[in-house]
């Protein structure tokens, strides 16, 4: 499977597991899916039929609560089957809304955010310390980016040299009830981290050739972050920038019509839809009161303008 067709299918078992459970973070998903496939098909190395290889690449999804995103991409490369899929969110389900180390292929728990890149410093020194040549990965929130625990991980990563540690930022400007920089704004970045010792590469998190390139560079004694500016919700237009999708699932109606429909508009060649192999015939649209028409942040204007938030936050 390819980059880009790994990358649609994430998007849309996202829409069918949320929308299913009633469960969360479908924006948050659809923000990481180019990131977790180019990862997941040109990047890491691993063995679905042996999970636990020694030699596999660890990957920590330090933004736990889209662990939806690594659960679909671990099934669709045969870790466990894809038809369990469904059970995300469920009483009883192993899938839980936040990343579970008991699913195969996931190497450890998380959902508080600010834990996971300590855990992957933890495991790159570790490696280090065995002389093992694996990498470790780690994905970030920019809003979690907020907690001082990952910048404690990021000065001792660069503090022990970890060139075997990549950290990727899904910088989307949003967190879960409005954008990051009206939150609570540091600044660049870019410039934060550089500052604590990385080696910054920024690049469109979108863009998989880019993902690519950055994702296989190596800089001896140093740790690697990439700056993935991103879109919250990307691929489905009304989700896309809108802080109700944090949150919100599908609903049955134009919701779901309207996100599966999205994405069979830019569907690539040669993947299936497991669920809806043609789209919805006669979707349901959404009506005057919909929520479509509503500004959910406060009239602010976003990326790429969107230093003018900082501008509201003062
Ligand atoms: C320590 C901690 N505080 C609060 C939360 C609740 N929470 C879940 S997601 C989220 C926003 C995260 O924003 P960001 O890191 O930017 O992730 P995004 O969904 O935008 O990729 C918050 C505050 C949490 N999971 N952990
Ligand atoms: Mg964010």
């Amino acid at each position: 499977m390819t980059s880009e067709q790994l990358a649609w299918k994430i998007c849309r078992h996202d829409v069918e597991i949320t929308h299913i459970s009633g469960g969360s973070h479908i924006g948050a998903v659809l923000s990481m899916a180019d990131i977790m496939a180019v990862l997941y098909a040109d990047v890491l190395r691993y063995r679905p039929e042996e999970p636990k290889w020694e030699g596999r690449d660890r990957f920590v999804l330090s933004k736990g609560h889209a662990g939806a995103a690594l659960y679909i991409t671990l099934a669709e490369l045969g870790f466990f089957p894809v038809e369990e899929l469904l059970t995300y969110y469920q009483n009883g389900s192993r899938l839980s809304g936040h990343v579970s180390h008991k699913v195969p292929g996931v190497d450890a728990s998380t959902g508080s955010l600010g834990h996971g890149i300590g855990l992957a410093v933890g495991m790159a020194i570790a490696a280090k310390q065995d002389r093992k040549t694996h990498r470790v990965f780690t994905v970030l929130g920019d809003g979690e980016c907020n907690e001082g625990s990952v910048w404690e991980s990021a000065q001792a990563a660069a503090n022990f040299q970890l060139d075997n540690l990549v950290a990727i930022v899904d910088h989307n400007h949003m967190q879960s009830l409005d954008f990051c920089e009206r939150t609570l704004y540091s600044g660049s970045l870019a410039d934060k981290w550089r500052s604590f010792g990385w080696n910054v590469i920024e690049l469109n998190g979108h863009d998989h050739d880019a993902l690519r390139a950055a994702l296989t560079q190596k800089k001896a004694g140093q740790p690697i972050v990439i700056v993935a500016h991103t879109v919250k919700g990307n691929r489905i237009p009304f989700m896309e920038k809108d802080i109700l999708w944090h949150y919100r699932f599908p609903h049955d109606g134009w919701e779901y019509d309207g996100a599966v429909n999205a994405l069979h508009a830019c569907k690539p060649e040669g993947v299936e839809d497991p669920y809806t192999p043609n789209g919805i015939e006669n979707p349901v649209l959404p009506g005057p009161d919909a929520d479509i028409y509503r500004d959910h942040t406060a009239g602010a204007t976003y990326h790429p303008t969107w230093f003018q938030v900082q501008e509201v936050s003062k």
